[in-house]
Formats: structure tokens, sequence, C-alpha cells
């Protein structure tokens, strides 16, 4: 029988890879003060959110093992987890800079504590290069270290493609509605979060046991992506709807002029009266502007409209995991589990 991790159990492994993270820093002697300023990085960014991509690893291994894991299949499984929790922090560390974000995970951003300001760049790097250091040191010899590697190389080069296409989508100077659509959306969200959140942490589980077959990763693919999208249409719809305390981050969709769901929504059942007040407010980095799109979304039932589409999208995942070829050793169960873990999620 598979056995799902708990939070406390995929963060005791934690210390051990931050242990080994820093010896490598002090192999090159790093001064005191900088190898300070590292540890207080990888304490600070990398903890703290739900984990949900990084105990996915372990959780897929098992599954797809149908047993409980061994100690040293757990700690390998949970490095791997903990690889993608540090892209994860690299990209958010970077976002909210980008986002100009005010809060995360219940605190304020990294870029906006003390004393940090744009260093918070530079450890965005670091986190990234944590992920390297550490396939290095636990993967080198195993026989998918140069694809573990390149899965990296190649989810991070996708994440920052739908970044910039989030980013140019949304000019600070110039909101112009005519920009966004649907298909924009679709390739930013599917690139900024799609892959990384959903198809790293299962790749990653297939190439630990050496099941990473072509047909494994391409229906492992077909399903990951859509669910990606899905999640981050639950994210764009908290970013307006959800309770900032619960999620720990304030929403700045508005704001940020961002090629959002909501906003998507918006611009296929407005009146040209409504569209009008969403061109004048749409965009402006001011309270009340934010306010009156607020108030416009309430008016368009863009909640119920995110209620309805969430029902019929899982149908639809529900019916594609259904039809799922498990002759090659993927199993439904990781999908089921996937989606279980986000149906309408709060935070
Ligand atoms: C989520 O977008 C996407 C990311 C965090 C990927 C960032 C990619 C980089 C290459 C830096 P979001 O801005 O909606 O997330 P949130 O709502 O958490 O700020
Ligand atoms: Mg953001
Ligand atoms: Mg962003
Ligand atoms: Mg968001």
């Amino acid at each position: 029988m598979a056995q799902k991790t708990t939070l406390k159990e995929f963060e005791s492994v934690y210390p051990k890879l931050k242990e080994a993270l820093l010896d490598h820093a002090r192999s090159y002697k790093l001064p005191k003060e900088q190898l300070d300023w590292y540890t207080k990085n990888l304490e600070v960014n990398p903890i703290g959110g739900k984990c949900n991509r990084g105990m996915s690893v372990p959780d897929s291994v098992s599954l797809l093992l149908g047993k409980t894991l061994s100690e040293d299949e757990y700690f390998h499984a949970a490095t791997l987890g903990w690889m993608t929790e540090l892209l994860q922090a690299f990209f958010l560390v970077s976002d909210d800079i980008m986002d100009s974000s005010i809060t995360r995970r219940g605190q304020p951003c990294w870029y906006r504590q003390d004393g940090v300001g744009m260093i918070a760049i530079n450890d965005a790097f670091m986190l990234e290069a944590a992920i390297y250091t550490l396939l290095k040191k636990y993967f080198k010899t195993h026989p998918a270290y140069v694809d573990l590697i390149e899965l990296f190389h190649e989810t991070t080069f996708q994440t920052e493609m739908g970044q910039l296409c989030d980013l140019i989508t949304a000019p600070e100077d110039n909101v112009d509605l005519n920009n966004f659509s649907l298909e924009k959306y679709s390739f930013i969200v599917i690139y900024k979060t799609a892959y990384y959140s959903f198809y790293l942490p299962v790749a990653l589980a297939l190439l630990q046991l050496n099941l990473a077959t072509p047909k494994n990763l391409k229906q492992a693919e077909e399903i990951l992506i859509p669910l990606g999208e899905y999640f981050q249409i639950q994210d764009d719809y908290l970013d307006n709807f959800g309770d900032p305390e619960f999620i720990g981050k304030i929403g700045t969709d508005i704001k940020d002029n961002k090629c959002s769901w909501l906003v998507n929504q918006a611009l296929a059942i407005v009146t040209p009266e409504q569209r009008k007040v969403l061109e004048e407010n749409y965009g402006r980095k001011n309270d009340d502007n934010e306010k009156v799109v607020k108030k416009l979304f309430d008016e368009l039932k863009l909640e119920e409209r995110y209620l309805a589409y969430e029902e019929k999208v899982v149908g639809e995942i529900r019916a594609r995991i259904a039809n799922i070829d498990e002759s090659e050793g993927l199993k439904k169960s990781i999908f089921e589990a996937f989606l279980a873990k986000i149906y309408k999620r709060t935070k």
C-alpha cells in the first residue's frame, strides 16, 4: 500500500539538505557574514508554503511503487521534492519583485524585508543554484542524472517564457484591454505555472524510478497541463475573491494590469458601458480604481461563473484520468491525488 507523506515528515528532510548547501558554500570559504545571509535565505524562502509540489514527489513515487518507501527511497524522493520547492522559492522571490507584491506566506515579501531590497535578485539566483548542488551531491550516480538536470533546465525555461508573456501582456503604463485574450491567457498559465507545478514533480518521480518512458511522460503531460491550467485559474480567482489573511498574500492582479482569468471572463460579457468602466479603472495603481473594478466583477457575477467553470473542468479532467493506460507503470491514482488536493481549494 502506498503511503501519503505528511508536511512534518517532508519538512524533517530539509535541515540535512540545508546543511549540505551550507557546506558547499563553506568549501569556498564564504565569509561568515555572507554565510549567515545565505543561511537566512535558505531558512526563509523555501519554507512556510503548503509544499504541495514538493510532497507530491514522494507521494507519486510511493503510488508508482504501490508500497511504503524505504528510508533511502523516501530521502531521495523528498530531496527531489525539495528541489521543486527551491525552484518555486527562486520564482516567488523574483515574481514578487516583478509584480510589486506586498506579502507572501503571511509575511512581507523577501525583497521588502529589512535590509534586503534588490539583493533579493541575487538570493533568487542562489536558490536556483542550490537545485544543481543537491542534484550533484545526491544523484550524480543515478542513471537519470543528466535527464534530471535537463528537466530542471527545460522547466525553468518554460516558466520564464510564461512569465515573459505574463509581464509583456501587462504593461505598467498602458492599459489596453484589446491586448487580452483567452488564447494568450492559456499560453501564460500553461507555461508560467503548469509545467513547474504539476508536470515537473511527476516527471521527477518517474525519473527516480527509471519509469520515464516517452509514453508515460506524454500521458502525464496530457493530464497535468490542464490540471495546472485549472490551478492557475484558481489562483487568479483567489487573487480577487480569496481571503488575504488565509491565502497569505494580497492580490495585485487588478492594479498590475494582469491578463487574468477574471478580466478575460469580464471582457466576454460586459456591456459597452461596463467595458468603459473597466477601461478607465483596470491596471491603475490606486485603491479607488481597484474598488471600482472589484465592484464590477461582483456585478458580473464572476464568482458564480468561476464555480461553474470549476465543476465543468473537473469533470473533464476526471474523464481524462479514467482513460489513462497503466501498461508502462503509470498510475491513475497519482492524478487523482493531485486533483483531490486542489479541488475547491481556498488557499
Ligand atoms: C505565478 O504567477 C507564477 C509564478 C510564480 C512563476 C514566476 C516565474 C518566474 C520566471 C519568476 P502569479 O504572479 O499569479 O503568482 P502569485 O499570485 O503567487 O504572485
Ligand atoms: Mg505574483
Ligand atoms: Mg506574477
Ligand atoms: Mg496570482
